[in-house]
């Protein structure tokens, strides 16, 4: 399965490039799109009521301020959306973060941190892992590299200042 990524505006595409690293970094397909929620709403309605016959496992969904994005894309399809708040000059990315998490009960969005790009390809990773054995195990030995990258520099920092 694929992964699809829609950006509410061209003006997203900083933190939708945070998303295709670690996407490319695990190897997964993907299809990117710019599909704005309020101004062309017929798209977005059209775009997540055909995702899971175009085979999208996940999608990710990237807007700022009023962001109406990952809800909607959400009300009009049962694949999973992760909604990336991405920040503003205005009010710091709170518009966003509370528009995309804030969502009623039964149309859930699964919202990560303002400007959020890698971690929502990290999880859009891990849903499709449950059904992919190879991913999993590439997610496995990602974890293994992180965590000793921090035990080296544990050791690094610990002879430098320990006495
Ligand atoms: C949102 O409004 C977009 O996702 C973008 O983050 C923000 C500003 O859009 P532009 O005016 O730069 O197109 O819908």
């Amino acid at each position: 399965m694929k992964v699809a990524i829609v950006l509410g505006s061209d003006s997203d595409i900083k933190i939708a490039e945070k998303s295709i690293e670690v996407l490319n970094r695990l190897g997964l397909e993907f299809d990117i799109n710019i599909i704005s929620a309020h101004r062309t709403p017929e798209r977005a309605r059209e775009f997540a009521m055909t995702a899971r016959e175009k085979n999208f496992g996940v999608i990710i969904a990237i807007a700022g301020k009023s962001a109406a994005l990952a809800g909607v894309l959400a009300a009009h399809t049962r694949v999973p959306v992760i909604g990336v708040p991405v920040k503003s000059d205005d009010l710091g990315g709170m518009d966003a973060l509370l528009s995309t998490a804030q969502m009623p009960p039964g149309v859930p969005v699964a919202c990560v941190a303002i400007d959020g790009g890698a971690n929502a390809a990290w999880l859009a990773a891990r849903i499709l892992a449950l059904s992919d054995e190879k991913l999993a195990e590439k997610l496995e030995s990602e974890a293994a590299n992180m965590a000793l990258k921090v035990e080296n520099k544990n050791n690094e920092i610990k002879q430098r200042y320990n006495k």
